[in-house]
């Protein structure tokens, strides 16, 4: 096999065991990798119901066949598991060298199984693997950590690691590298905490065998160049992913105060302008020759990588409109190693719990100060912060009353940085994405505001699957970093070239589409097993956008409409060959060659032919 390395390492904490397990060219050829294999083995190995913070919950750190080669941003791997926030399946995306190491090591993806009784740390060089004590590091942040796992492993090491969040057991912990780079928003942080594995570390020296080595030099080197030479590149390196605050504001999707607004009046102190004037170096995952990883120094003097979504959901989304103030919380984020969205979504939750008079405690809009106590309160799990670190879904749950009308997650995750009263195509992009409502699967919004905005057709529904397949499925399976792609317009006919000379196998885009349908089959199969059955409910934006309206902005007046979104999601489900309830046909399960998954299906709930 080319491409791949054609190994996984299976690791059992419970045992303090290891084993290599080949991979058989017609999964790799099924699967692709990443989110596939991840995917796959989750549902094949983490037993029905199993509790997520438990030892028989899989983590699954998992790479592509583009991974770690030359070309554009192949720093990036899949991280992912049984979800504590959802119960269902969850992943995340990091860049980072223990991607490119864990190449080099000749694995794959590295299989976490079992739980330690005492902290480790799972350190892998080449063939060697071995388990570390780390009760030195426990307890620590993830810079101070990271810094020390650096003295004893070297500079070029890779390590994932998480926070004092993830030790806690914090439902939406998240895991870092690199002193800002974080995956896995779904609370794949806790289950490494659950395991008690502080960190892993990974350091490799050799390199994946490719199929055209000169193919792949040729066509990476193009791409670079491509990516170099775009109109949009310049700004790009300017602002990176900080220039989306000013553009969701002119097309009011900017979170405000809790997702009740898509645009904020103090926009302008934590835009990326703003960002430029405080900038003071950029940092990138391995391979890119687009960083995007702004470096700003907070209000401390400390400093804080910053994108999009973390400065929309600790800004805006939380009424404060100072930058220096918002890189406080970010940098404290990665440092605990907390999800930014699920935080700010939480803190925005509970302000606005405060100002309807849900909870006695105040906490106002914008104050940093109450913002900054909550966050170390949700990290160490105290007083509201206890509940609130089981993610606004059970909170809401927990407080009942009024609390879940203003609770804003699909399917217990936390809906990230683009306000939907007015983009139902968005909400449906969040309302179906197969972790929970996070953008990454589908960022349909930057073409809803383009086209017919506030309809209903069914081109959105469409739209919404064809960025499901290009996002969540291709680029989470070769596992390469999707920007190059969205932001700079590289052309997506490159990957099939690029994973055509790495692997020898010819695959179009056609060919990748089904693979991504396969892929959210199995998903969907994950979370139907796990919650015994489904409902539309389920696919539903969360339903302050249906109850409540924008008060300002373009589109004043604006909320979804029920009876609609239900046509929406109709069209959605049609596309995919679901049954109306949401289930995958027994005929769409077969002809994505998921028999075996159809049948253990039909044990949960009756499969529509
Ligand atoms: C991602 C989500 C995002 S999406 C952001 S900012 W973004 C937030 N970043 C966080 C952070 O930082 N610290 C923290 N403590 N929590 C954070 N939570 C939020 O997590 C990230 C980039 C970005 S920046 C994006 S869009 C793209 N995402 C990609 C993806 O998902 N797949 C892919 N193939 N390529 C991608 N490229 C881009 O990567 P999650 P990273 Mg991230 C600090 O993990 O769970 O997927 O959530 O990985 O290395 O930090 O790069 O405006
Ligand atoms: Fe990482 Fe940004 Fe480069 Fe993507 S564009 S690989 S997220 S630095």
């Amino acid at each position: 096999m080319k491409g791949w390395n054609g190994a996984i390492l299976r690791v059992d904490l419970t045992e303090k065991k290891y084993s290599v397990q080949k991979i058989a060219p017609e999964f790799a050829a099924k699967w692709v990798g990443g989110r596939g294999f991840a995917a796959r083995i989750i549902w094949e190995e983490v037993p029905a119901g199993a509790d997520p913070l438990g030892p028989h919950n899989v983590l699954v750190f998992a790479t592509g066949p583009l991974t770690g080669l030359t070309v554009p941003s192949s720093g990036k791997m899949v991280v992912a598991a049984k979800s504590p926030l959802t119960s269902g399946y969850g992943d995340g995306n990091i860049g980072s060298m223990a991607s490119v190491e864990m190449r080099k090591a000749g694995y794959d993806a590295i299989v976490v199984k079992g739980a330690s009784e005492k902290p480790v740390v799972l350190v892998v060089e080449d063939g060697k693997v071995s388990f570390e004590p780390a009760d030195d590091l426990w307890g620590l942040d993830t810079f101070t950590a990271e810094r020390r796992l650096r003295e004893r492993y070297g500079k070029t090491a890779g390590i994932l690691l998480i926070g004092q969040a993830g030790e806690n057991l914090v439902r939406y912990a998240t895991v870092i590298s690199q002193e800002g780079r974080s995956a896995g928003r779904p609370g794949m942080g806790a289950v490494m905490g659950s395991k008690k594995l502080k960190a892993v570390v990974v350091k490799g020296t050799g390199s994946p065998e490719v199929h055209d080595p000169k193919e792949l030099a040729r066509i990476g080197a193009e791409a670079y160049r491509a990516i170099k030479e775009s109109s949009m590149y310049d700004f790009w390196m300017r602002q990176g992913t900080m220039l989306t605050i000013q553009w969701s504001q002119e097309n009011s999707v900017l979170p405000a105060y809790n997702f009740s607004e898509g645009v904020f009046d103090e926009y302008r102190g934590i835009d990326g302008y703003k960002m430029e004037e405080y900038k003071i170096g950029q940092r990138s995952c391995p391979l890119c020759n687009m960083s995007c990883g702004n470096v700003i120094t907070d209000a401390n003097g400390l400093e804080s990588e910053l994108d999009y979504e973390n400065v929309a959901m600790l800004g805006s989304n939380i009424g404060l409109g100072d930058l220096k103030k918002v890189a406080v919380l970010n940098r404290l984020a990665d440092m605990y190693g907390i999800d930014t969205i699920s935080l700010g979504n939480s803190i925005g939750f509970a302000m606005e719990l405060s100002e309807k008079g849900v909870i006695q405690e105040k906490i106002e809009w914008g104050d940093f100060d109450a913002a900054k106590q909550l966050l170390e309160d949700i990290v160490h799990r105290r007083g509201l912060g206890e509940l609130l670190s089981l993610g606004v879904r059970r909170t809401a749950e927990k407080l009942g009353g009024d609390a879940p009308k203003y609770a804003v997650h699909v399917k217990g995750l936390e809906v990230s940085a683009y306000e939907c009263h007015a983009a139902p195509g968005m909400a449906l992009a969040y309302a179906t994405s197969p972790i929970g409502a996070h953008h990454k699967d589908a960022w349909v919004i930057a073409w809803e505001t383009k086209t017919d905005r506030l309809g209903y057709g069914r081109e959105k529904a469409e739209k919404v699957v064809e960025f499901q397949r290009i996002r969540g499925g291709m680029f989470e399976s070769i596992v390469a970093c999707r920007l190059p792609w969205i932001e700079i317009g590289l052309n997506l006919e490159y990957y099939p070239k690029l994973f055509h000379a790495a692997t020898g196998v010819t695959m179009s885009l056609e060919d990748f589409n089904a693979v991504a349908d396969r892929i959210y089959a199995q998903i969907r199969a994950f979370w139907i097993r796990e919650h015994g059955g489904w409902s539309r409910e389920m696919d539903t934006p969360p339903r302050k956008w249906f109850e409540t309206k924008l008060t300002k902005g373009p589109f004043k007046g604006v909320s979804l409409d029920p009876g609609k979104y239900q046509r929406l999601l109709d069209y959605y489900y049609e596309i995919r060959g679901w049954d109306s309830r949401g289930v995958p046909r027994r005929t769409t399960l077969e002809k994505l060659g998921l028999a075996d998954v159809a049948e253990q299906l039909s044990k949960v709930v009756k499969l529509e032919p």
